[in-house]
Order: structure tokens, then C-alpha cells, then sequence
């Protein structure tokens, strides 16, 4: 028998949805007709309530759907710019992370060995009194200094910092160090600013090291979409993984990784030996041209294509075809940049490839920052003279960013007590255990604190070897300050978040947490104000923002976009953009990228890459009940060939080894990989029990990576780990 729905046509579909006969009425009638049902239908039985979304840095903005106190539905605003009105898989998933039986309810105390998962529920005021008295005792042991603090992505996370700061401690690292700062590092160092991405109006973009239709970062995402859609511009993705971004290109070169600094330099070569640039834009906006010509010499297209397996004709058309959509077009400056150690200076060469374009400040290019608005909330931080001079991880790389660290570098002195020991750490919304490489050497870093204290709306790894477990409001529950949103040319925009609904169990926010630790350790007058003060503060000199934010969900800035370095410097050395970079070669670094060849990959191992798509956050979100429904688990990608050798087949469990961990889990044989590189997903087998969809369930990447890091900056280097593959004998 055939099923109905199969044989309903698209005429039957109508006459069944009544639309047919409307249809036939005209087009006025069917809006009447369409009015009157709309007027019969009753008011809402939810109250709608403006948030911003909190599964990923973007902060897409959103409506919350609440009915008697409950969130049924998360809808994107449609006064959000920036996301163009988006809100993604994971940001709709939202609501299964904040009802998540899962979550932290109450205050924990360890009571077992370290990760040993045993603990005792504490009412909320002897665990704050718990952490001022573990905090002052270490403080009196090992200085200021001798603790740590470590916050992730998020509005409150400011007050993390200012915590540290008047406790005197200038230990403090963020997720930054195992994100993008070589990538932020190399586009500082070129134009004085890190930019945004014009591209909606770029008329040819190509896509390196990033995933942009996978890894959302908004507006680029959707405005990727657009402009290859529907304004004619031209993709091109190098990716040793067929991604989604690549799918959707007009070329996708599977790329060797790590060489893509070569690619770079030979698109510089045809540029410049070609004359494909503008000469006068060149000669009075840049530092170095003559100097970059001759450093150009050997990295022909044909050097680039041994070293990156693409053929050298197209990395010379791909060159003409970019310098001929010039200035409306780019090399597309990525986001994580965690990747090799010489990441800073492969992002140097993505920077100076778009300065021989001319596309600073100009549309389809690369843009300034733009006026937000917003100002900072100044306070005086006690000083504490018995401390240490500086950083754990100073002096240790080059070019470290001050306020963000290393986190890998803090690691390893840490392990050391090199110069200083460190003994306490305070964690908040961030997983290190879930997120840096290397798992066994966070496990050997809490071993040698005396006390850790995690804030967290669940028990992440990290909670999970903690001492103190304080459970965190969600976003949908707390107050947040503002925080000012950039990118591209819709957004200079301001959001801030009220509960939408009132905090479940006995959450707090991480706010009230750090008033109350700090007003046991006599530091309370720095943080003797409400969230609402705070905001005012910050909007002080945009005093209507508050009332916009109320009215729209958003505030924006109507500041300039283009032109904005008209007859202004750039932040440089040479107050150019420098090609050439002077400070470096001061530093004893190579003022131009020099292309040093990636290790080969060893006979019967591969490269182990990391990456993400539309339905995983990092760690986050591998125990949100809705993403697993369509997604259950994480599986090695490997490449059809390569699974032959190896007589492995399609599902079959493997096992993957590197220098430092090993891990089992399900091979996806499949021909979107190259054949010497492999791929997981992030977040699974957590080592929390307390996680149940993701404890027990695939592999955790972060047990196999390998801990090095970017030569320049101390950014995490997560693409040089090997691993050998074998089918596990059942
Ligand atoms: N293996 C692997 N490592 C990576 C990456 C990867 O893709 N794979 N990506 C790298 C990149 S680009 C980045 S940015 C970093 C990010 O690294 P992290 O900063 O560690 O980010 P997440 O993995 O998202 O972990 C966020 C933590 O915050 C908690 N959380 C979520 N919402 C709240 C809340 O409202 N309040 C509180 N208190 N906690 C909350 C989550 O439960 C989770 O434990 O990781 C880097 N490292
Ligand atoms: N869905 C989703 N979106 C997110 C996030 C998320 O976790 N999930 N996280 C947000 C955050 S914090 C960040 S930093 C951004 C990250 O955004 P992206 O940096 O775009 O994301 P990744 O997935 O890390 O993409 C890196 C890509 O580089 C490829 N690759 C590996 N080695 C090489 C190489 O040598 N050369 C080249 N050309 N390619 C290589 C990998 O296969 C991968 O596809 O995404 C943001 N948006
Ligand atoms: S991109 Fe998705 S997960 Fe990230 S903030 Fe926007 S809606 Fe949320
Ligand atoms: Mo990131």
C-alpha cells in the first residue's frame, strides 16, 4: 500500500492547508481572510522577554518564550543585527543546558580523593567561608601571586579579573590563549588594531583554517552565505577536511596542513612580481614593500606547491583572480588560531596578503574596529608589597598579551614552580580540563594545588577535579553587565541580559559568589555596588542605551564604518602597516614570515586536527540532551583509503594513541578527510560522571593532544599531535 503523504501532491497539500480556495479568492481576499483568523486567534499565553544567548561567544540576541515561569521557546531577535535575525542549533538548544537535570543544584565539598567524585552538599554561607578562608591562606603562604584565576567567554567575566586584581594576584588566564591571540597577535602587529571582516560586500574571499559555515561567528556566517549566493562573490576554502564551508565553495583545495604559510607567500609573490597591487596605495600606506620583494624570491608558486599538494598554475590564478576583485576582496582573517607553533607568524602572512590588496577600511575588506560606546567601571587595586614582580608565564615567549597569559605556559610553571609556586585557583564558566591540550598535565596541575574553587552551571571535568563546586546561574536566570558586540559593518551594538526567569535550586551568580567571598576577605568595598549601577557606569556616555536595550533587546551605535583611518596613523612602529615589522626584528623575531616545513607525518600515523561544527560549543555542549539527539556520540574521521590499509571498516571501534594519551571510539570512514590527517569532535568522554551524555560516550581529543605552543605568543598549539590508528579486536 502507498503511503499517503507520498502520493499527496502539491495541489492536494494546498486544498488540504485551505490555501487553494484563499489562493482563488486573489490576493486581497486571502489577506483578509488571513487577518480575520488572525484577529480569532487568542493573545499569547507566554510573556516574551529579551535575552542574549550564551552557548557560544557570538551572544546572538533572543527572545525567551516563558509560560508560567518556564522558557518553552528560544527565538532569535529580529532587531539583532548582528546575527541577521539568526539564532542557531545550539542557541535554540539552549533551553535543554538550563533544565538539564544535570546542572549543579547546590554547593559541593570534595570529600574523596581529587577526581575521585565523592562529595558532600554545603549550605551556600560555609562554603563562601570556605573559599575567603583556603583563598587568605594561600595568599599569606605564597603571596598574592600564588593564585590563580581563570575565566571564560562571558559578560560577567570582568569581575574575575578585578577579583584578581585587588586580591594582587596578576595571574590570570583566559580561554583567549587557547583560541585566537597568535592570530589577534599577527594582525596587531601589521595594521596596530585587529579587524573585522567585511564580508557581505567582499567579491572574493578565500577561507584558511577556518569554517565559517560550521564554526558560527556572526555576521560573517550568514553574510558568507549572502554574498556567495546572491552578490556573485567567489569562494575559495583550504581545509585538509571537506566542511561544510568547503561544500559550499566554488574550490576547496584539501591543503596539507600546516603549510599554509606557504600558499600565502606564493600569493604575495605573483602580487608583487606581477605588479598586481596598487602602487600608490602601497607606497603610502605600508612599511616595506621593497624589503618584502626580495624576502619573496624563493616562495614561488611552485615552492608552494610542493609544499601544500595544490597544484602551482591555481595558486597563480587564485592570486590574479583575488588582486583582480581588489580592494572588495580578502583572505579571510579566521578565528582560532590555536593551531601550529609558528601560528602567529602563518596569520602574519594572511595580514600582509591583504595589505598588498589594499582593503584596509574599505568595503568587502578588512575594517577597523568601530566605536561601541561603552566605557570602563575605573577602580583602585590595593597594593600589596610582599608580592611577586610579575606573571607566572612572563618572559617565557616573546609577545605575550599581558592581561590573557598562556594558559600552557602558566601550566608548565605551575608543574615547576618555575619561578614561584602557585597554589590556589579560582575557575569560572571556562573547562581547561575539557579545552587544553593534554589532559593528564591539567590533572598534574590540580594535583599540586592546595585548594580550587569552580564555578559552573555544571559539573564540567574541571568541577570535577575542584575542591569546591559552586553552582552558577544560567544566563537565562542572572543579571549581566553590558558588553559592547563588534563586526563587520552591521554591529557596534551593546547588549546586556536580565533573568528571564528566576534562578533554579540554589544558583547564584558569579557576581553575588565574589561579593561574598570578597567581603570575607575585607575586599568588599570593590564590589559595593548592584549590576544596575554598574551599567549605568558603562553607559554613561551612551545614557539612551539602557532604554533602547529595554525597547529593542540591542542598543546600536550609528558609527562610522568606512574611512575611519582617513588622515589617521596606524598603532605601528613605522605608523604604517608594516609588511616589514621593526619591533620584531628588535626582539630577535623574524620581521617577515619565514616558511619552516611542517613535520612530515610518520609512516602509518596521521595528523590529528581539531575543528567543530554546527552542533558542539568546545566542551559545553557535549551533555545537552537535544544537540546528542542528533548527534549521539564523536567518531574518528578517516580517510577511505587510508581505512583500507588499515583494514578498518566504517563504525568499526579504533583505537587512537599519541605521545600522551590513548582513546577508543568509532571510526567514520569517509573521503571528506586527506589521507594522513584524522579528526574528532570535542567535549566527549568527560571524565565527570555527573555529565551522563557525555561521560563514557566516544573520545576525549583533549586526553591525545599534545601540549606545544605558538613561539610568539604562548597561544596553544593543537594541530602538531600524531596518532596511530588500530581496529580495536573486539
Ligand atoms: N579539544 C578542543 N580544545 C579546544 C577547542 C576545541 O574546539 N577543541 N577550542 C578552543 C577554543 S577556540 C576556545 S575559545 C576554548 C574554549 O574553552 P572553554 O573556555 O573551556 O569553553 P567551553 O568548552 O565552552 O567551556 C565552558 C564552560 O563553562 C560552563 N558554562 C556554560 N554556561 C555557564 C554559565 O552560565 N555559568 C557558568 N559559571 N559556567 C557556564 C560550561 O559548563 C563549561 O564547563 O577552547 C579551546 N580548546
Ligand atoms: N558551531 C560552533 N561555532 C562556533 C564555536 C563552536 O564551538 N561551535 N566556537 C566559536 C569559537 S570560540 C571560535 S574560536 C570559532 C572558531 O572558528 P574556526 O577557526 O573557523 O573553527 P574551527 O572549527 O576550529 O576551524 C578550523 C578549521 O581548520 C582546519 N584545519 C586544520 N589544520 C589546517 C591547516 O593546516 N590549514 C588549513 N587551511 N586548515 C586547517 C580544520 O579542519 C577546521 O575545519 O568558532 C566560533 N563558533
Ligand atoms: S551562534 Fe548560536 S550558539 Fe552562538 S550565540 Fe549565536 S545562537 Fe548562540
Ligand atoms: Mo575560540
Amino acid at each position: 500500500m502507498s503511503n499517503p503523504q507520498q502520493t499527496m501532491s502539491r495541489r492536494d497539500f494546498f486544498k488540504a492547508s485551505g490555501l487553494v480556495a484563499a489562493g482563488a479568492m486573489g490576493g486581497p481576499a486571502l489577506l483578509g481572510g488571513l487577518k480575520k483568523a488572525r484577529a480569532a486567534v487568542p493573545a499569547p499565553a507566554w510573556d516574551s522577554k529579551f535575552s542574549a544567548c550564551d552557548i557560544c561567544f557570538n551572544k546572538c540576541g533572543l527572545i525567551a518564550r516563558v509560560e508560567d515561569g518556564v522558557v518553552k521557546k528560544l527565538d532569535p531577535n529580529p532587531k539583532f543585527l548582528k546575527s541577521r535575525g539568526m539564532l542557531c542549533a545550539r542557541g535554540n538548544a539552549g533551553i535543554a543546558q538550563v533544565y538539564d537535570p544535570d546542572r549543579l543544584k547546590h554547593p559541593l565539598l570534595r570529600k574523596g580523593a581529587r577526581g575521585e567524585g565523592k562529595w558532600q552538599r554545603i549550605p551556600w554561607d560555609e562554603a563562601l567561608d570556605m573559599a575567603a578562608q583556603k583563598m587568605e591562606e594561600v595568599r599569606k603562604k605564597h603571596t598574592p601571586c600564588g593564585h590563580l584565576f581563570s575565566a571564560g567567554t562571558d559578560l560577567h567575566s570582568q569581575f574575575v579579573s578585578r577579583f584578581a586584581e585587588v586580591y594582587g594576584s596578576f595571574n590570570v588566564t583566559s580561554h583567549e590563549s587557547l583560541c585566537l591571540v597568535s592570530g589577534n597577535r599577527a594582525f596587531l602587529d601589521t595594521y596596530g588594531e585587529v579587524p573585522f571582516a567585511d564580508v557581505l560586500n567582499s567579491k572574493y574571499i578565500i577561507m584558511a583554517g577556518a569554517n565559517r559555515f560550521e564554526a558560527l561567528v556572526t555576521p560573517d556566517s550568514m553574510d558568507l552565505m549572502t554574498a556567495i549566493r546572491d552578490h556573485g562573490c567567489k569562494l575559495v576554502t583550504l581545509d585538509p577536511r571537506y566542511t561544510k564551508t568547503a561544500a559550499l565553495s566554488h574550490e576547496w583545495h584539501p591543503i596539507r596542513p600546516g603549510t599554509d604559510m606557504a600558499f600565502m607567500l606564493a600569493l604575495a609573490h605573483v602580487i608583487i612580481s606581477e605588479k598586481l597591487y596598487d602602487p600608490q596605495w602601497v607606497a603610502e600606506k605600508t612599511y616595506g614593500i621593497e624589503l618584502l620583494a626580495e624576502h619573496l624570491g624563493p616562495y614561488t608558486p611552485g615552492f608552494a606547491a610542493e609544499q601544500c599538494g595544490i597544484p602551482a598554475e591555481d595558486i597563480a590564478r587564485i592570486a590574479r583572480e583575488l588582486a583582480a576583485a581588489a580592494p572588495a576582496s580578502m583572505v579571510y582573517p579566521g578565528r582560532r588560531t590555536s593551531d601550529y607553533e609558528d601560528s602567529t607568524q602563518i596569520r602574519r602572512s594572511f595580514a600582509i596578503v591583504n595589505a598588498l590588496l589594499g582593503n584596509w577600511d574599505k568595503p568587502g575588506g578588512l575594517l577597523a574596529a568601530r566605536q561601541v560606546g561603552l566605557t570602563g567601571v575605573p577602580y583602585d587595586a590595593p597594593w600589596y608589597d610582599e608580592n611577586r614582580d610579575d606573571r607566572i608565564d612572563a618572559h617565557k615567549v616573546p609577545m605575550m598579551f599581558e592581561h590573557e597569559g598562556s594558559f600552557v605556559v602558566t601550566r608548565d610553571a605551575v608543574l615547576n614552580d618555575d619561578p614561584y609556586p602557585i597554589r590556589g585557583w579560582f575557575v569560572y564558566k571556562t573547562n581547561p580540563m575539557g579545552t587544553a591540550p593534554n589532559r593528564k598535565k591539567t590533572i598534574e596541575m590540580m594535583n599540586r594545588m592546595d585548594f580550587v574553587t569552580v564555578v559552573d552551571i555544571a559539573m564540567s571535568d574541571t568541577a570535577w577535579m575542584a575542591d569546591l563546586v559552586l553552582p552558577s546561574q544560567s544566563y537565562l536566570e542572572r543579571t549581566d553587565p553590558c558588553s559592547g558586540l563588534q563586526g563587520s559593518v552591521a554591529c557596534a551594538c551593546v547588549v546586556k541580559r536580565d533573568p528571564v526567569i528566576d534562578p533554579l535550586y540554589e544558583s547564584r551568580s558569579l557576581f553575588d559568589i565574589i561579593k561574598g567571598i570578597a567581603g570575607r576577605m575585607e575586599l568588599g568595598e570593590y564590589f559595593d555596588f548592584t549590576i544596575e549601577e554598574y551599567r549605568k557606569q558603562q553607559t554613561r556616555d551612551i545614557p539612551e542605551a539602557l532604554k533602547v536595550m529595554d525597547r529593542d533587546g540591542v542598543y546600536y551605535n550609528p558609527s562610522k564604518v568606512y574611512g575611519i583611518y582617513d588622515g589617521r596613523i596606524y598603532k605601528t612602529l613605522s605608523k604604517k602597516i608594516e609588511l616589514y615589522n621593526q619591533r620584531y626584528l628588535q626582539m630577535g623575531l623574524d620581521p617577515m614570515p619565514v616558511y619552516t616545513e611542517p613535520a612530515r607525518t610518520p609512516a602509518n600515523q596521521f595528523r590529528l586536527v581539531v575543528g567543530r561544527d554546527a552542533l558542539t560549543t568546545q566542551s559545553s555542549t557535549a551533555n545537552n540532551s537535544l544537540l546528542r539527539e542528533f548527534e549521539p556520540s564523536n567518531t574518528l574521521w578517516l580517510n577511505t583509503r587510508a581505512a583500507e590499509g588499515l583494514g578498518i571498516r566504517d563504525g568499526e571501534k579504533v583505537e587512537v594513541s599519541s605521545s600522551v594519551g590513548r582513546q577508543e571510539l568509532a571510526a567514520e570512514v569517509t573521503d571528506r578527510i586527506r589521507p594522513d590527517t584524522v579528526y574528532m569532535l570535542s567535549g566527549f568522554n568527560t571524565l565527570s560522571s555527573m555529565q551522563t551524555r557525555s561521560h563514557n560516550n566516544g573520545a576525549s581529543i583533549n586526553e591525545l593532544l599534545e601540549d606545544d605552543y605558538d613561539a610568539v605568543t604562548g597561544n596553544a598549539a593543537m594541530h602538531t599531535t600524531f596518532v596511530t590508528v588500530t581496529r580495536k579486536v573486539a
